[in-house]
């Protein structure tokens, strides 16, 4: 009987071990090029996402899975861009401004964080996020330009880019609105 037991509690140690690994391996650090994508993806205006890849470089290191708190009104921030739970996401269901469960600001696919960061700058401007404010607004801009330029060497990317251009050149707004 023990030594039933026992091969069960080394199986569980062994199964909780790997689990703990898989979630170590699966914490995602983005590059530069790969945010500057996804913002373009995410339609995301040009002259903005060097501005939005400064601030995900500030408030997380482009980590995917960053979660801080508790912090203000004992607020959590979540993921690439720190979005807090005092009143963009709720923690427990979707609610917050931007009508989601802040969870889903922790994991690899990060368009909706875009989606939910374009409303707090449209809202609040990049002075929202302290780490724009201290590294970006009078720092030097991460170079992203030569990973989301049309490149007649790559035809699958230039396809890419094609499809996106119309949609984010109708979604202008005056870079101005958000760095002030
Ligand atoms: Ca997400």
């Amino acid at each position: 009987m023990s030594s039933i037991r026992t091969t069960a509690l080394l199986l569980l140690a062994v199964l909780s071990s790997l689990w703990i690994s898989q979630q170590q391996v699966s914490a995602r650090i983005l590059t530069e090029c790969e945010a500057a994508k996804e913002l373009v993806r995410g339609g995301v205006e040009r002259s903005f996402i060097s501005h939005y890849v400064c601030i995900m470089k500030s408030e997380s290191g482009l980590d995917t899975r960053k979660k801080v708190g508790p912090g203000h009104k004992a607020s959590y921030a979540y993921g690439v861009f720190q979005i807090t739970s005092d009143k963009w996401c709720s923690a427990f269901r979707p609610g917050g401004v931007c009508n989601k469960n802040c969870n889903d600001f922790l994991n690899d696919d990060i368009q909706d964080d875009i989606a939910c960061a374009k409303i707090i700058a449209q809202r609040e401007g990049f002075k929202h996020w302290k780490g724009w404010l201290k590294n970006c607004k009078n720092g030097k801009l991460p170079n992203v330009s030569g990973c989301i330029i049309k490149r007649e060497v790559n035809l699958s990317d230039a396809e890419e880019m094609e499809e996106i251009e119309p949609e984010h050149l109708a979604h202008m707004t005056d870079l101005q609105d958000l760095v002030d």
